[in-house]
């Protein structure tokens, strides 16, 4: 690691915050502090305490040990201000709270023995009942909340600013085999983690018009008279970090009507004529967006984003104000890092509060947003890529559009001087689409605004400069940076899957929770064979817990004894579930046909959330079901195969499905999972992984050695080669019998109770254009597929492989890509947070 060493920083004596009583970290002061909880904040007598009851209790004892080292960490960044991190996110899936907290702050002991006294059985049980807030929809809303955990256990400053959603991702039922969607309603039982701070409450106006005017200084100025405002009420949970006493803060923005606001000490100006028109501000935080690409409710999700940038840097600026600090000097307090396009009209609201609201030069303004701003691209699938309807746009942000045109046309300028007389790159760059519909791309104002933009995987940061944005990587080349996304190993690993906690504790030490490149210690034990069994025994243990979870939630029984094979993640033609879904229909066929000498029992494992409008995805969650149902019930089957669909994927449903998995599916078409988690996490846990060169699973392989990975598939220039050739995708079919075999079993109704049609749309993509190449994969996906059984057959060469994948999985911690943006990106450091004090 290369950051200097934390500053040492104690705080006055007098602000000392640790109040003995609920800072106690023994089981005794546990206890204590749940009973008074129970007693004067729930208002409930232990013995009619209900489990819930219990879960609350016990939260709010934990959150009053985080405040010492919250309100500490808030102070040290004042009483010595240095950058801080402002990481803008408009999602945030923190999954649950509760044992994160008492992992981090070494109290697992003690509050399993607390609630004991209670009468519980085990923690457990008081675990089980946490409603996670589901306030991101996948890989991105994941990573945000790995990189908050990992920056607090770094001892970086930070603040995460996103949207408190009232309702995050929908709950997902499966009814006949169909996913269904419920209302996430996560806040209805109380959420302990969270509190609102009304009083530093901020306005954000939408609509309207702009007007120019001369101030008294006789300068032109532009301002905007909006139509309406909404209120942001922050809302903060305390992330803290891994046995240290930073504990960073996650502001989560609510909206809230402005009909109330004269409750507010606001100074209202000439926004009291605006408000008197409804605007049922209220509904701008109601609902996270799940990613269907549907033009419904667009307007909103722009709204949405307005409002919880705006009210992010009207905070960031207040606490330049309120610390006597310049807002000249605002890059030296903040980094902004932009997670994707969604926050990127953070680059024009930025200068509009500059200009506008604080009358600094243009070039004043763009020196301070160009510093502070950095943008992280996610996708590279054109129709995820963020415009907006010029007229949506300027309906909306009328002022933010003027100065995008600003920056445009300055932007330009500098490309035109580099690339004299070429008008077809003038029209590439522009912020301004003008192909079609007139748009505003985010990507291009949020790689104009950057001073850094970076990629998530080595490949993926590569497809950025030579695919998305070539002409943008030769004009800025030091721009583009790559840092490969990580995941936290405290949540992933040591609070996921105790059992091989313990036996890495016990042959490498606990250091490795906190650098996990010292998991490589294990590679000393990889030809010991009582270390081995001991591996294999401890994979079975958790794999024992997860079938019985499969059994509670499916009523299949699996055999744990059989091969994991796992693919959870949002199911996407691009994620290619339905290419497992046909292999496993290719073993079902050997299976029946006595052809199937040599193949691993096997449970086929999957688990993810379509978006709602996503038709292909919803059918392939329905022909998954059906390729289950006809499977498990028919007798061949039994000891050799299973398929179950796990309904409703969260990161709690995760945390019981790593840990228990053998085989990770990472089966992406080339060229199109800019990174994925999922695979690092399957690794730390022992799973090996059958994958494409696509995204991080290049560099997993890289890590764990090629021995240790099954590859398979198309690389991205062969799979460009195959488009360019022309790509007949009824021709693989043709010449490859096994797969010909198991398209004609599904048209037959076979695994649709007779209906030939139900899986038509399916096949006919599949056969006709198949945009995912899934039929060019397939038979490279068999062979390596059989080699996953051959290695299955010798056990303790499947361990030792399971080893070397935990050992060298070190470099996917999100500590390593955390030091990487504060080395490269965000230059900060850490600040150390002391909370030592004398209490009188
Ligand atoms: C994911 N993106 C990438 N987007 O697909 C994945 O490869 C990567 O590992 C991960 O980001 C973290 O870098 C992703 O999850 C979304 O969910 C968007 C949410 C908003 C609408 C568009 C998709």
């Amino acid at each position: 690691m290369t950051i200097s060493e934390p500053l040492d920083l104690r705080l006055p004596t007098p602000s000392c915050y640790a109040d003995p009583e609920r800072a106690g970290l023994d089981a005794d002061a546990v206890f204590a502090g749940m009973t008074e909880h129970l007693f004067f904040t729930l208002g409930k007598l232990a013995p009619t305490a209900s489990r819930h009851d219990l879960y609350m209790a016990l939260s709010y004892a934990v959150r009053d040990r985080l405040m010492t080292r919250y309100l500490a960490s808030l102070e040290a960044i004042r009483a010595r201000p240095q950058k801080t991190v402002a990481y803008l996110s408009a999602e945030f899936l923190i999954g649950p709270q509760l044992n994160n907290n008492l992992l981090n702050l070494g109290i697992q002991q003690e509050a399993e023995e607390a609630v004991r006294r209670f009468g519980v059985e085990s923690l457990q049980q008081i675990l089980d009942v946490e409603e996670e807030p589901g306030l991101g929809n996948g890989g991105l809303g994941r990573l945000a909340a790995c990189y908050m955990e990992s920056l607090a256990s770094l001892q970086v400053p930070a603040t995460g600013y996103g949207i408190r959603y009232e309702f995050g991702i929908f709950d997902q039922l499966i009814r006949d085999g169909w996913q269904v969607e419920v209302t996430d309603k996560w806040l209805k039982g109380g959420w302990p983690w969270e509190l609102p701070q009304p009083d530093e409450a901020c306005f954000v106006g939408f609509g309207g018009r702009t007007e120019s005017y001369t101030d008294d200084k006789g300068n032109y100025r532009s301002r905007w008279i909006p139509a309406e405002h909404a209120i942001g009420v922050p809302h903060d949970v305390p992330v803290l970090g891994y046995r240290v006493n930073t504990c960073d803060r996650l502001r989560l923005w609510r909206a809230d009507a402005t009909e109330s606001f004269d409750f507010y000490a606001f100074n209202i100006g000439d926004y009291y004529g605006a408000v008197e028109e409804k605007v049922g501000s209220e509904t701008l935080s109601k609902v996270l967006y799940p990613n269907d690409g549907t033009d419904e409710g667009r307007r909103l999700r722009l709204k949405q984003q307005h409002f919880f940038v705006s009210c992010s840097l009207q905070d960031m600026l207040r606490s330049l104000d309120q610390r006597g600090l310049a807002v000249e000097n605002f890059a030296d307090y903040w980094t902004v890092q932009l997670n994707d396009t969604h926050p990127a009209i953070a680059v024009a609201e930025l200068m509009r509060l500059l200009i506008d609201d604080r009358h600094l030069t243009w070039e004043k303004a763009w020196e301070i947003t160009t510093r502070s701003v950095a943008y992280t691209n996610h996708t590279l699938l054109p129709e995820a890529l963020e415009k907006w309807d010029l007229d949506l746009f300027s309906n909306l942000l009328p002022r933010h559009l003027e100065l995008i045109y600003e920056i445009n046309s300055r932007f330009l300028q500098q490309v035109r001087l580099r690339f004299p007389g070429n008008d077809a790159i003038i029209r590439k760059l522009s912020i301004i689409d003008e192909d079609g519909g007139k748009a505003v791309r985010m990507a291009h104002l949020a790689t104009i605004g950057a001073h850094h933009v970076n990629g998530v995987a080595a490949l993926h940061s590569e497809l950025v400069r030579t695919q998305l944005l070539p002409e943008f990587a030769a004009l800025w080349p030091e721009k583009f940076t790559n840092v490969t996304n990580g995941v936290t190993p405290r949540r992933w690993v040591a609070l996921a899957n105790p059992p091989l906690s313990s036996l890495l504790e016990q042959h490498v030490g606990s250091d490795w929770i906190s650098n996990m490149e010292n998991l490589r210690k294990l590679e000393a034990h990889q030809n010991d064979s009582g270390f081995l069994e001991q591996w294999g025994n401890t994979k079975l243990t958790v794999k024992r817990k997860l079938s019985s979870y499969i059994h509670r939630h499916t009523g299949v029984l699996v055999d744990p004894a059989s091969l994991f094979d796992v693919q959870v993640k949002r199911i996407h033609e691009y994620k290619r579930q339905h290419l497992n879904a046909l292999q496993i229909i290719t073993q079902y066929l050997r299976i029946k046909n006595g052809q199937a000498d040599g193949m691993a029992p096997r449970t086929v494992i999957f688990g993810g959330k379509a978006a709602p409008g996503y038709y292909m995805a919803k059918l392939i969650i329905r022909f998954i079901n059906g390729i289950a149902e006809t499977v498990n019930a028919d007798p061949d089957m039994d000891g050799r195969l299973r398929v179950v669909f796990l309904p409703n994927y969260t990161v709690k449903l995760g945390e019981q499905v790593y840990p228990g998995s053998d085989l990770s599916e990472q089966i992406s078409t080339a060229g199109k999972e800019a990174s994925g988690t999922g695979n690092m996490k399957f690794a730390m846990n022992g799973a090996l992984t059958i994958g494409t060169l696509d995204g991080a699973n290049v560099e997993i392989r890289d890590q764990v050695g090629e021995d240790n990975f099954f590859l398979f598939g198309q690389t991205v220039e062969e799979i460009a080669a195959l488009k360019r050739s022309g790509y007949r995708p009824w021709e693989v079919i043709d010449s490859r019998p096994e797969l010909s075999e198991a398209i004609h079993l599904i048209q037959t109704g076979h695994f649709s109770n007779g209906d030939a049609d139900l899986f038509r749309p399916l096949i006919d993509n599949l056969s006709n254009s198949d945009p995912f190449f899934v039929m060019a994969d397939f038979a490279d996906y068999l062979r390596a597929q059989d080699a996953v059984s051959q290695a299955w057959s010798d056990r303790s060469q499947w361990n030792r492989m399971s080893v070397l994948n935990a050992a060298r999985s070190g470099f996917f911690s999100s500590d390593r890509s955390i030091q990487e943006y504060c080395d490269h990106i965000w230059k900060v450091k850490p600040l150390k947070v002391d909370i030592t004090c004398d209490v009188r």
